[in-house]
């Protein structure tokens, strides 16, 4: 590893991304280079621009990397991807910071033995079925035709948004409309158990699961609340490591996990996450951040595990954007799945141009050119 490059990216979504968490339109999010032996690896640190998801944003992750992880693992030794996240894991927090470089760090190892990211991290699925999570409309006709729009690009999951006085109609409504699709909602953690009537009140639409009704630290409340509801609960933002992933399993906080390397602070904990749901019989599938084909490469290659039985949040770049980073865009086959990328690395190629032209600030570590 000879050089480390971060770089703050700004683009826009296609279209808003609204949730319980607020509104997302611009992303403003780092690029993290790995550059040695002729290859660089990718990795992305998909911040949302207010600390709502968990505590980051893009000027804390700039912040961290640029005063002490990337020295940290430019100065260690670092023969695997693992050593870089065990390099990291003496810092607290910021976890999306972490697996940032250290998904760069993967790519890169991936590249040089010529292997694809996916193959690398032990995954062996060929594609991998395709999910979207829609936020709040204006409107419920709105919504649906979102919806409509997505069962007709193929999306063989659909996951709305809910929070507080916006649930049972949301979710009324779409499920009268598509009576047999694969419905689900994720409540970014906007219920209190206060509210646990209201969140019954869903279990007669018969979604596949709830996400994140109760606040990250709550694991014990999900416990109880999975023991009053039918609907199996999904954790997100309780996971943020697999001591985490252990305690919802011994407490029963859920059924399922939602796994997202930047949540987890990398690639290595999403993987020890996995093997430790596969142990104990909980399927998961890969989410998302609004991801850039940087982020959704690593996404895309984490969820080929064979854990990985239920749709993600993994959807056509042009879902978000109007032109992605990458080529080719990732784009759903005719049967509503994504193909995973057999080329070494993450498999897609970066549009170098492009991302210099959407680059707002750089820092370059490590030996010159
Ligand atoms: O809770 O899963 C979430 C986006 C940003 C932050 C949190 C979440 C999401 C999504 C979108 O639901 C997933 C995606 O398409 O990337
Ligand atoms: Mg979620």
């Amino acid at each position: 590893m000879e050089r480390v490059v971060i770089r703050h990216i700004r683009l826009r979504l296609r279209t808003p991304f609204v949730t319980a968490l607020g509104a997302e339109d611009q992303r403003d999010i780092i690029i993290v280079e790995v550059h040695g032996e002729g290859h660089i690896g990718y990795g992305e640190v998909p911040v949302m621009a207010k600390p709502v998801y968990n505590e980051e944003t893009v000027v804390t992750a700039w912040h961290v990397l640029n005063d002490f992880f990337v020295a940290a693992v430019l100065e260690g030794r670092v023969a695997h991807p693992f050593d870089a996240a065990r390099l990291l894991s003496v810092y607290h927090g910021h976890a999306m910071a972490k697996a940032g470089l250290e998904g760069a760090v993967w790519d890169l190892w991936a590249r040089r033995r010529g292997q694809p990211l996916s193959r690398a991290l032990g995954g062996f699925q060929r594609r991998v079925p395709a999910g979207v999570a829609v936020g709040f409309a204006e409107t419920t006709d709105e919504l649906l035709r979102r919806v409509e729009a997505y069962l007709g690009q193929g999306y063989r999951r659909i996951k709305v948004k809910i929070e507080p006085g916006r649930d049972a109609d949301v979710v009324a409504a779409v499920r009268r409309r598509f009576p047999a699709i694969n419905l689900a909602a994720d409540a970014n953690g906007s219920y209190r158990w206060a509210d646990a009537d209201a969140l019954r009140r869903l279990d007669k639409f018969g979604m596949s699961m709830l996400e994140q009704p109760l606040p990250r630290e709550d694991l014990l409340g999900h416990a109880r609340l999975q023991k009053v509801l039918q609907t199996p609960i999904c954790l997100d933002e309780s996971i943020s490591s697999v001591r985490h992933a252990q305690q919802a399993l011994a407490l029963g906080s859920g059924r399922m996990f939602n796994i997202k390397a930047p949540r987890l602070g990398g690639l290595t904990e999403a993987l020890a996450v996995h093997d430790e749901a596969v142990a104990a019989g909980v399927p998961v599938w890969c989410g998302g951040m609004l991801e850039t084909g940087i982020g959704r490469a690593h996404n895309v290659a984490l969820a080929s595990l064979p854990g990985f039985t239920l749709p993600g949040d993994l959807s056509a770049s042009e879902r978000y954007w109007v032109e992605d980073i990458v080529h080719p865009p990732f784009a759903l086959d005719e049967e509503g799945f994504i193909p995973v990328p057999d080329g070494p690395g993450i498999g897609v190629e970066v549009d170098r141009d492009r991302l210099e032209a959407l680059t707002v600030r750089q820092r370059v570590h490590g030996r010159p050119k």
